[in-house]
């Protein structure tokens, strides 16, 4: 039977209209900052963002006043392992810091150095804060290598390194930076009266006015672990990182969490070849030279016990392990997931990555823009692998 011609153009037209549809469809706009994988169309740092929900501490409402004796204050500090030479730097950071949150709340600053800090270290950070500022020594027993690490298979390993182009590979004191801050910022006196930590780095930069007690954000919501970027490290510098983990777990089992992040952690769509050369692990980690965490989480027996273990079997020296896979197998594995929480809101950049959210609050930054510098530099973002397996909260 004929179809008549009307209805013909008729099917024709809807056969159009679907494929334009469908076309349509398949280019929504891109993010263009970030390579967004795992099906993630949007970088949620595009949305608007606002401050956290719930009851939030603000200084106008309570007494935040640098000497008040009985101020809302929690036993919390900023805290900095610097040397005197980064003092610039350092000051450039607290700047920041000072001008988008410390002025209104004042929190104190512990700055922590292997060598004794200068005079002018001392007057010139002090100067920048109404705050009070607290200078303190590494103990030599925590900063030097341990006796059971042989030097000459140090610098063997170094040598390897290398050769595979990664940096600091044979600086002797960066292996003792990335020990320390693993597993025994929290060992130091300095900190035994305190719950939680804000680490601050020299020459970062803070982008939005953040108008709440993050302290007692921390405090008030049970976290355990906050952090603002989720990066891919270089493999070759953990590759028996999560065989030694994997060993621990299996004679500690009652260790693992519940709501643990292991899906996150052992990730191997978006990089196989890294999962391959990590044995397992995908490399991905939280930032650390951003990080505000429950001191009590890290002295505890498990963390403490998961360093001490990885300790002994010396990678932090004939690898290169560094603190913030340390760190983010740590939170990962033995915290609860709904207790990390990522500080969307608060605007951060240590070059060359950034957290820039969409924020009347913040300025000098582009939202969602994850990177600055060679474009390369988009595949270390590894949020979208965060954000699938563990969540944007
Ligand atoms: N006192 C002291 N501080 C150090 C030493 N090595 C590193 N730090 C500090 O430890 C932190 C991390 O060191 P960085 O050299 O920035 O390491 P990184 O962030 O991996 O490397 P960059 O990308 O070059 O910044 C910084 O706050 C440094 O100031 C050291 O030997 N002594
Ligand atoms: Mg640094």
């Amino acid at each position: 039977m004929a179809i008549a011609r009307p209805i013909r153009m008729l099917g024709a037209a809807c056969i159009l209209l679907t494929l334009f549809l469908v076309f349509q469809l398949n280019n929504e706009p891109q993010n263009t900052t970030s390579k967004l994988t795992h099906g993630m169309t949007r970088d949620p740092l595009l949305d608007p963002t606002g401050e956290p929900a719930g009851n939030l501490w603000r200084a106008d409402e309570h007494d935040y006043s640098p000497d008040s004796e009985k101020s809302a204050r929690t036993n919390a500090a900023l805290i900095t392992l610097v040397r005197n030479e980064e003092l610039d730097d350092m000051l450039s950071t607290m700047r920041d810091l000072e001008s988008t949150w410390n002025n209104k709340f004042n929190y104190p600053y512990i700055f922590f150095n292997d060598k004794p800090f200068t005079d002018e270290f001392k007057q010139k950070t002090q100067a920048m804060t109404s705050a009070k500022c607290q200078y303190e020594l590494v103990p030599k027993e925590h900063w030097d290598v341990p006796k059971w690490i042989d030097d000459a298979l140090f610098k063997e390993s170094a040598q390897i390194l290398l050769e595979e182009n990664i940096q600091y590979a044979d600086k002797i004191s960066y292996h003792q930076m990335c020990r320390w801050n693993s597993g025994m910022f929290y060992k130091h006196p300095a900190l035994e009266k305190y719950r939680y930590y804000w680490r601050i780095e020299p020459k970062v930069k803070f982008f939005c006015s953040v108008d709440y007690d993050v302290f007692r954000y921390m405090e008030d919501n049970n976290k355990t672990y906050g952090f603002t970027i989720n990066l891919y490290d270089a493999p070759q510098t953990i590759k028996t990182l999560w065989p030694e983990t994997k060993k621990f777990l299996a004679a500690n089992p009652s260790y693992l969490n519940e709501n643990n992040m292991m899906d996150w952690i052992t990730d191997d769509v978006v990089r196989p070849e890294h999962n391959k050369i990590a044995n397992g692990y995908s490399t991905c980690h939280f930032w650390s030279n951003f990080e505000i965490g429950d001191l009590d989480f890290f002295r505890g027996e498990k963390y403490d016990n998961y360093f001490q273990y990885l300790d002994r079997a010396g990678g932090f020296f004939y690898e290169r392990w560094g603190d913030a896979p340390v760190h983010s197998l740590g939170v990962g594995l033995f915290a609860d997931a709904a207790n990390v929480h990522w500080f969307r809101d608060i605007g951060y950049n240590h070059i060359p990555y950034l957290n820039c959210p969409n924020s009347p609050k913040c300025s000098g930054c582009t939202p969602g823009k994850s990177y600055a510098g060679a474009d390369w530099l988009q595949k270390e973002d590894c949020r979208p692998t965060y954000f699938k397996y563990v969540g944007t909260h």
